[in-house]
């Protein structure tokens, strides 16, 4: 398998399905977008985001959700040769403000309803030596700003681009933001050629995806899985996706599992969390009222008890997997027919899997090493974070940050991450960030931050909080602290009050211990 010479990922797509040009490439909560109609407003917009000043290579922050505006606004930059900035549109003003300092970003993509928390971004930001200079705003909730353009109107007074920026297979294509336990989210820079990659090793082959099946994500676009699941891997068989802005709470997510937007998905792709939701839920459509023929899990480790009584439920398997952001996809993975529960499966052909000790050297069957990986969809390099960039990707191997064995027969099985980091939900959160905006509060001395297991074997946070003499706060107080501070999934679910930590001889926190009490 190779890539030619001159590839661009947008076109790639488009010229693939140029056959079905009448046929639903997406429905959203507004109605259906064709394939046709996915690429003429793409190259209209790669037009107008030309004419608008931006050039190869400049970035464009991508901050909108999903709605069928969302693959235009990334496949239209691709084709203008223009780098998609694709961000999570849970975070606060700080950390866009942050986002654009790094990326460098002088335009932004944006959905009306994210069009405030963006411009008290701008204004944080507006020392910065790279202002933003244009807007295009996607379903406008009011009237525009100076300056800025209405993504519609825009599309629709510009021509179609003649022809995509003639880009390599190992040009910079779009960037996603990976989250570390310390330090500021990393701008992680991939090529035109890397999601080909994941669609040939791994959407095609292993889920076996075809132009018959409806794709539905949980995850959204901005995340590497969801970018994946509802544009990477769907468009490059011709499927159709289903995509929905809202939150994907159990009852989001039957409506659209039970055909209330037009069609019924049968491919689904989520996260334990929800999986773990909805089976609790009273409403769980019957296994008639759904037309689902795979799910697919990743994010945190999926317990092998909630894909079984899934299946019992449903009839359909989960296939569980993990991936990260800086390979773009999934490179470990159970397989349709052949899942073993509570595991993550065999390495996906393609990829080589090595786990290694403190030593640096491979560690025998059964026994837990670091996991690093070597594929040909690996990010370029963390944006101007060098040292960072140097830790994770060595020699051609990236290492994950994620701790694993392998069993005799060849399966991987999750045994914690190697850094302090916590998965809730499938999103990272750093428990230090957390424990500094719990000290932010008057009332709070110290806190420490770990992950607690409930009922169901998901990871969620707890913090271990001690007063200072003579101050009162609640629980509830002191989430609300951390909702209004933090893009809300990082608030602690659980919090206890204790008279101190237990710390070293040189004082540092022992998590450890904290976590050990957990276990008990
Ligand atoms: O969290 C995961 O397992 C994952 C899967 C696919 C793509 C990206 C990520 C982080």
């Amino acid at each position: 398998m190779n890539l030619p010479d001159t590839f661009n990922f947008a076109e790639h797509l488009f010229a693939l399905n140029r056959g079905r040009a009448p046929k639903a490439a997406y429905v959203d909560d507004r109605g259906a977008l064709g394939y046709g109609q996915l690429e003429d407003r793409s190259r209209r917009l790669a037009a107008a985001l030309l004419a608008s000043g931006l050039q190869r290579e400049d970035r464009v922050l991508l901050l909108m959700l999903d709605s069928s505006d969302w693959p235009v606004a990334f496949l239209g930059s691709l084709y203008a040769g223009v780098v998609p900035v694709a961000v999570n549109t849970l975070l606060t003003a700080d950390d866009y403000a942050y986002m654009l300092a790094n990326s460098g970003a002088t335009a932004a993509l944006v959905s009306g309803a994210l069009l405030p928390v963006l411009q008290e971004a701008i204004a944080k930001e507006a020392s910065g030596s790279k202002p933003v200079r244009t807007l295009f705003v996607s379903q406008p909730a009011g009237p525009l700003p100076d300056g800025a353009q209405n993504f519609d109107s825009a599309i629709a007074a510009s021509e179609p681009l003649p022809a995509p920026a003639a880009t390599a297979p190992q040009d910079h294509a779009f960037w996603l933001y990976s989250s570390g336990s310390t330090g500021k989210p990393k701008g992680t820079v991939h090529t035109h050629g890397n999601p080909w990659w994941t669609a040939e090793l791994y959407g095609k082959p292993v889920l076996g995806l075809t132009e018959d099946d409806v794709c539905f994500s949980a995850a959204k676009m901005y995340f590497a899985y969801g970018l994946g699941n509802a544009l990477t891997f769907p468009l490059s068989v011709g499927a159709t996706v289903l995509l929905m802005a809202e939150r994907p709470t159990p009852d989001a997510t039957f409506k659209r599992w039970t055909g209330q937007a037009g069609l019924k998905p049968t491919v689904f792709f989520g996260a334990p969390t929800g999986f773990a939701g909805m089976l609790a839920s009273p409403r769980l459509p019957a296994r008639e009222a759904v037309a689902l023929r795979m799910c697919s899990s990743a994010g945190e480790a999926l317990p092998g008890e909630i894909a079984q009584r899934f299946k019992a439920h449903f009839g359909c398997e989960i296939v569980d997997g993990i991936g990260s952001t800086e390979m773009l996809h999934i490179f470990l993975s159970n397989r349709p027919g052949d899942i073993r529960y509570g595991t993550t499966g065999k390495p996906v052909e393609g990829y080589e899997i090595e786990l290694r000790g403190e030593d640096g050297q491979p560690v025998a069957v059964g026994e837990v090493g670091d996991l690093y990986i070597k594929g040909p969809s690996t990010a370029l390099m963390y944006w101007g974070n060098p040292e960072k960039s140097a830790e994770t990707f060595r020699d051609g191997w990236t290492k994950s940050g994620d701790k694993y064995s392998r069993d005799a027969d060849g399966y991987y099985t999750y045994a914690g991450r190697s850094d302090d980091m916590l998965k809730v939900s499938g999103i990272y959160v750093s428990p230090f960030e957390v424990e500094a905006t719990l000290m932010q509060h008057p009332a709070v001395l110290e806190a420490a931050v770990i992950g607690k297991e409930d009922a169901d074997g998901l990871t969620k946070t707890k913090a271990y909080v001690v007063r200072k003499d003579g101050q009162a706060v609640d629980e509830d107080e002191l989430k609300a602290f951390v909702k209004e501070r933090l893009a809300p999934y990082k608030y602690p679910r659980f919090i206890e009050f204790v008279d101190e930590l237990p710390k070293t001889a040189t004082g540092k926190i022992q998590r450890f211990r904290l976590r050990e009490r957990e276990q008990k």
